[in-house]
C-alpha cells in the first residue's frame, strides 16, 4: 500500500497509521459542522493486491492473506462460477435464455465479495452478478428465471438476503442504503453490499445513495466492479475523475482501490469493509477488473476493442493466479483440480437438463400483482385475455 507523498501523497484508509481501526473516517466536531479528515479517506495510489498475476504473494501487509481453507473456498467458487457462466451463455444459443450478461474474468469480485459477507448481510446485485447469486447458494435455475423471460426474479429475496437482480443502472444503490438504514433503525446488525459497474457511477442515483449513506453513517459497502466498459463506452470516455474511488471521497466515504482479479484481496478487503461499515458507516471499494466477454451474448465487442487488450487481461485471469498460488503452497494438486472440474461438469449438465424443460406458464398471472385489490377494468382485461387464449387453443 503506497502512502508516500512522493507517490502522489495519497494516504490509504488501510495505511499503518489507521490499521488498528481500518477503513474508518475520522470526524471531528468544529463549530456548527462536522469536519472529516479527508486524508484518511483517499484511496491508495496503487490497487491493493495480496497475490499477483503469477500467483506470488505481493507481501503487502495492510491486510492479512486469508487462510488456506478460505483460499480454497474462493478457488472452488470461481471454478464452479465460471462453468455456470459458460453454461448460461450456451443456453442463450439454444434459445433457453433470452439474454445473458457474462461475468467471465470477474469471478474474483463475484465470489470474493459474497464469501466475505455474513449470513445476516444483504446483497444488492446487478444483471451481471449471476455468479455472485450462485455463490450465495441461490438455486441456479431460479437465478436464471428473469433472464429466461419470466416476469419475476425467480428466487425468494428474503431466503438468501439477495435483492432481485437490478437492470436499471444504480437504482440498487438507493435500495441498499434504504434497507441498511431501516435495519439499523430496527437495531439489527446488517450490512448491505451493493454491486455496481463503472458506467453506473455516472448515474445520479449513486451520488444520492453515497450522500445519504455518508450523512446517516449507514452500514453499506459500495462495491464497484470497474470492468473497463459500459457496453461499448470505455472508462476514459465515462469519467474525468482520477479514479472511481475518488467519487466516494467527495461525500466523505472512505474509498479503496483494489486488484479485482485477486480473490484474496477482494475477500480480505470486503471483510474489513463490512466490519467498518457495521461500526462506523459506508465504505466504497473500486475493484479493477475486466469484462472478458462481450456486454451480453447480443453484443459484438470486436467492434469497439482490440484483441490485444483482451489478451493482456487474460494473462491476469483470477482463477489461474489463485490455482498457481495454491499448487505452490501444496494446498491443491492435480487430483483436486480434476475432482473440482468433474463436479462443475456435473452441475452444468444438471442445469442444462433443468433449463431444457419448458417452464410452466400462466398468462393470467400477468394481472395478479398489479393492485392489491384488482380493479374492474383489470378483471375484464384478464377475462378477455384468457377467453382469447382458450379460443386460439380450440383452433390450434
Ligand atoms: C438507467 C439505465 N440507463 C441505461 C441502461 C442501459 N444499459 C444497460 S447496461 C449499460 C452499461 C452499464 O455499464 P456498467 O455500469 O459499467 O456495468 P457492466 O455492464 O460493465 O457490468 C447500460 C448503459 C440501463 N440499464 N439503465
Ligand atoms: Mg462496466
Amino acid at each position: 500500500m503506497v502512502t508516500s507523498a512522493a507517490e502522489g501523497g495519497l494516504v490509504s484508509p488501510l495505511a499503518p497509521e489507521s490499521r488498528a481501526r481500518p477503513i474508518r473516517a475520522r470526524t471531528t466536531r468544529q463549530g456548527r459542522g462536522h469536519h472529516t479528515d479527508h486524508a484518511a479517506l483517499l484511496p491508495s495510489a496503487h490497487p491493493l493486491a495480496l497475490i499477483d498475476a503469477d500467483g506470488v504473494p505481493t507481501g503487502q501487509t495492510d491486510l492479512a492473506l486469508p487462510g488456506s481453507d478460505i483460499l480454497l473456498d474462493l478457488y472452488r467458487g470461481m471454478v464452479l462460477g465460471r462453468r455456470f457462466d459458460t453454461q448460461a451463455t450456451a443456453l442463450t444459443k439454444q434459445g433457453r435464455l433470452a439474454v445473458y450478461p457474462s461475468s467471465r474474468g470477474q469471478e474474483a469480485c463475484e465470489v470474493g465479495a459474497v464469501l466475505a459477507m455474513r449470513e445476516q448481510d444483504w446483497l444488492f446485485p446487478t444483471y451481471r452478478d449471476s455468479v455472485a447469486l450462485v455463490t450465495r447458494s441461490v438455486d441456479p435455475v431460479e437465478v436464471l428465471t428473469l433472464l429466461r423471460g419470466d416476469w419475476h426474479c425467480g428466487y425468494d429475496p428474503y431466503l438468501h438476503r439477495v435483492a432481485p437482480q437490478c437492470t436499471p443502472l444504480a437504482t440498487n444503490t438507493l435500495h441498499a442504503v434504504g434497507l441498511a438504514h431501516a435495519a439499523r433503525v430496527k437495531g439489527e446488525d446488517t450490512v448491505a453490499l451493493v454491486f455496481l459497474g463503472d458506467g453506473a457511477t455516472s448515474e445520479g442515483d449513486v451520488h444520492e445513495a453515497l450522500n445519504f449513506a455518508a450523512v446517516w453513517k449507514t452500514p453499506v459497502v459500495f462495491f464497484i466492479q470497474n470492468n473497463g466498459y459500459a457496453i461499448s463506452v470505455p472508462l476514459a470516455k465515462q469519467t474525468a475523475a482520477p479514479s472511481l474511488a475518488h467519487k466516494g471521497i467527495g461525500y466523505g466515504v472512505p474509498s479503496l482501490r483494489i486488484d479485482g482479479n485477486d480473490a484474496a484481496a477482494v475477500y480480505a478487503t470486503v471483510r474489513a469493509a463490512i466490519d467498518a461499515a457495521a461500526g462506523s458507516g459506508p465504505v466504497l471499494i473500486e475493484a479493477l477488473t475486466y469484462r472478458v466477454e462481450a456486454h451480453t451474448n447480443a453484443d459484438d465487442a470486436t467492434r469497439y476493442r482490440d484483441s490485444e487488450e483482451v489478451r493482456v487481461w487474460l494473462a491476469r485471469d483470477p482463477i489461474i493466479r489463485l490455482e498457481r498460488y495454491l499448487r505452490t503452497a501444496g494446498v491443491i494438486d492435480d487430483a483436486t483440480v480434476t475432482d473440482l472440474n468433474e463436479t462443475s461438469e456435473r452441475r452444468a449438465a444438471a442445469l442444462r437438463e433443468r433449463m431444457n424443460a419448458d417452464a410452466p406458464t400462466d398468462p393470467g398471472e400477468l394481472f395478479d400483482h398489479v393492485y392489491a385489490e384488482p380493479t374492474a377494468a383489470l378483471a375484464a382485461q384478464r377475462a378477455a385475455v384468457l377467453a382469447e387464449l382458450e379460443l386460439s387453443a380450440e383452433h390450434a
